[in-house]
């Protein structure tokens, strides 16, 4: 029996190296290596991701806070088992007491439970209500979800709505900084420094709009709208994805925010108006799927 634990253990061990190789061999990302910021998920990453946001900062304290509380009544409790389990078995005492009653105990247990809970309500709380806050935003981008891409329309420039694929795997271009199954061809462009809020909705089934370093996370609810917002305080490029089950391409529906200073968001908005189809939605030659694939999809079957 031993044997074979160590053996298990000795291929686990094998094959965690072999994946930490190949993962490795990804290379340095070339607008990393630019100075241009890149908030991604890197190989073998434990924690959260870098904050982006003020809004994921405080999400990021929270999660340690009550981490935190959580292993000091877990380490708590382990070792008080440990010790009665030790203390108290049937050779070393063999008559076991009958007491059924102790109130010093009983308040202590309920007593201490009771602000543990509440040291963490708090923090919880005044949170809930500082993410719900979408009041006063500078601008409102509608977002708005597909099987299987994302819709982005810019409430405040009209004509700006526009649809962003995942460039699919046998286009992704690494020396551009493309990263495989996040880039976008047509990124979320927003200004950095100012409030902006999200309306979430989707056009077809459940989607989930998901970006992790801004400490966002709203289900895309066909019918309703759904709201958030962020501040992006930082140039860069920021990731996320669609984290609802929404049918056979679910993992091709990533986004990518680039977020710029205000003058270049400006600047942009006058393009992309020009250059980015409206309502006359043609897909982009980097669609994932074929466009009769999708007509298959969507209306034959
Ligand atoms: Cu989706």
């Amino acid at each position: 029996m031993k044997r074979v634990f160590w053996a298990v253990l000795a291929v686990l061990a094998g094959l965690c190296v072999a994946a930490h190789a190949a993962l490795a061999q990804t290379g340095p990302d070339p607008l990393a290596a630019a100075g241009h910021y890149v908030n991604a998920p890197k190989p073998w990453q434990w924690w959260f991701p870098e904050a982006g946001s003020p809004m994921q900062e405080r999400i990021d304290w929270l999660m340690q806070y009550v981490l935190w509380i959580m292993a000091a009544v877990v380490g708590f409790v382990g070792v008080l088992m440990a010790y009665v389990c030790v203390r108290y078995r049937a050779k070393r005492n063999p008559t076991p007491s009958h007491l059924t009653h102790n109130t010093l105990v009983e308040v202590i247990w309920l007593v201490v439970p009771t602000i543990l809970l509440a040291v963490i309500i708090v923090p919880s709380i005044s949170l809930i209500y500082y993410e719900a806050d979408d009041s006063n935003p500078y601008m409102t981008v509608t977002v708005t979800g597909h099987q299987w891409y994302w819709e982005y329309n810019y409430q405040s420039v009209p004509g700006l709505d526009y649809t962003s694929y995942m460039i699919p795997d046998d286009k992704i271009d690494p020396s551009q900084g493309q990263i495989r199954r996040l880039s976008v061809d047509h990124p979320l462009v927003l200004p950095i420094g100012e409030k902006i809020k999200f309306d979430i909705t989707s056009g077809d089934v459940l989607h989930g709009f998901y970006l992790p370093s801004l400490g966002v996370q709203r289900y895309a609810i066909p019918g309703t709208i759904v709201t958030s917002w962020t501040f992006i305080p930082k140039a860069g490029t920021y990731y996320g994805q669609c984290n609802q089950i929404c049918g056979i391409n679910h993992d091709a529906m990533p986004i990518e925010i680039k977020a710029v200073p205000m003058a270049d968001y400006l600047a942009w908005t006058k393009l992309a108006v020009q250059d980015y189809t409206m309502n006359s939605f043609v897909p982009p030659l980097s669609s994932p799927r074929a466009v009769n694939e999708y007509a298959d999809v969507s209306v034959t079957k």
